[in-house]
């Protein structure tokens, strides 16, 4: 059985683990439409917030609704038909963010989290229980860590400095306050969910998801320990660019690149992320045919690279992009 890896954030992890499963699909046969493979993503929740007494998870819920196909996929997170009655009272009363609408349908799965969480699961077992209503094709959801990180976001507000939860930076201020520091909260003492450690160690790939570099990516593996077990790993660690002709596809990507000081070029963020054997990730990197310049840099640092279109518009095209990273990660048919 060929076991696949991903780490995963919001839309962009959803959206590529949707084309994992299809390529997965195609490339390993189970006979009766599904696969043989086994899909591991391991997602980010330092985007997570307790919010009207409820417990959000914003990168888990989308890519569990995604890959159920009952995401909202204009909107991009969120449920397909969703009312906002409830949170409409809600705002009425003053209670949460005005500015982050808890759905109708999406509420239903806040609750259900949190009532579990509540009687004592942890959230890896919470998220088995949610995906065990829907169909997700086999791909298993582990949570990057059970414990409470949540990413803070350090900002100059005029002449002072204050700390914003993610989410409100993200959402209220749509990423325009310049960010001084991404902070994890609790990450010093937060461990690897159950099954993520052995999920890395048993893998034949790893890849990477174009979620966002910093606040995806960089805090899944700012988990303690993670980071090791990933480049420890005897798979090969393939990326895929987040950015595509030198810009980022969605959301606002790019403010937490310049906060890092990172450029925002498929080069600079596999640079960022570095070789593997001195200090990095990369063994492999995937960018687009228009950064095709680029390639020659990341091939400088000996990672693998290849170009194709990474602009993920359908299950089609985010299979294709699936299997060139297989391909890259050498796991072939
Ligand atoms: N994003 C928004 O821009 N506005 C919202 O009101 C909003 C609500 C929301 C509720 C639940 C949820 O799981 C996600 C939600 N998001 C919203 C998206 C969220 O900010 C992103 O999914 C990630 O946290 C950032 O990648």
């Amino acid at each position: 059985m060929t076991r696949i890896v991903v780490l995963a954030g919001g839309v962009g992890g959803a959206r590529f683990l949707r084309g994992v499963r299809e390529e997965a699909r195609r490339r390993f046969p189970d006979g009766s439409g599904g696969t043989t493979a086994a899909i591991a993503a391991i997602v980010n929740t330092g985007d997570d917030a307790w919010l009207a007494g409820l417990r959000i998870t914003p990168d888990l819920d989308s890519i569990m609704y995604t890959l159920a196909g009952v995401n909202d996929e204009q909107r991009g997170w969120g449920r397909l038909g969703e009312s906002e009655r409830v949170s409409a009272e809600l705002r009425e009363y003053g209670v949460g963010w005005p500015w982050f609408t808890l759905g109708d349908l999406d509420l239903g799965t806040h609750i259900a989290r949190t009532s579990w969480l509540r009687d004592g699961l942890r959230l890896s077992a919470a998220v088995e229980r949610l995906t065990r209503r829907w169909d997700l094709g086999g791909v298993r959801l582990l949570p990057a860590t059970d414990d409470e990180v949540e990413t803070h976001v350090r900002v100059r507000d005029g002449d002072v400095d204050r700390e914003l939860h993610f989410q409100e930076w993200w959402t209220r201020y749509r990423a325009a306050l310049p960010a001084r520091a991404f902070v994890q909260r609790g990450v010093e003492a937060a461990q690897p969910a159950p099954g993520v450690l052995d999920a890395i160690a048993s893998a034949d790939a790893i890849l990477l998801a174009p979620s966002n570099p910093v606040v995806s990516i960089g805090t899944v593996l700012g988990i303690p320990g993670l980071r090791q077990a990933v480049t420890g790993a005897s798979a090969p660690i393939v990326g895929v660019s987040p950015i595509i002709g030198g810009a980022v596809v969605r959301g606002m990507a790019d403010a937490c690149l310049a906060a890092i000081g990172v450029e925002t070029s498929a080069a600079a963020v596999a640079e960022h992320y570095g070789r593997r054997g001195r200090g990095g990730l990369l063994d492999g990197w995937l960018v687009d045919d228009r950064d095709a310049e680029s390639m020659a840099a990341v091939a400088a640092s000996e990672i693998a690279v290849s170009s194709l279109p990474l602009l993920m518009r359908d299950a089609d095209t985010s299979a294709a992009i699936a299997a060139a990273a297989l391909d890259l990660a050498g796991v072939h048919r």
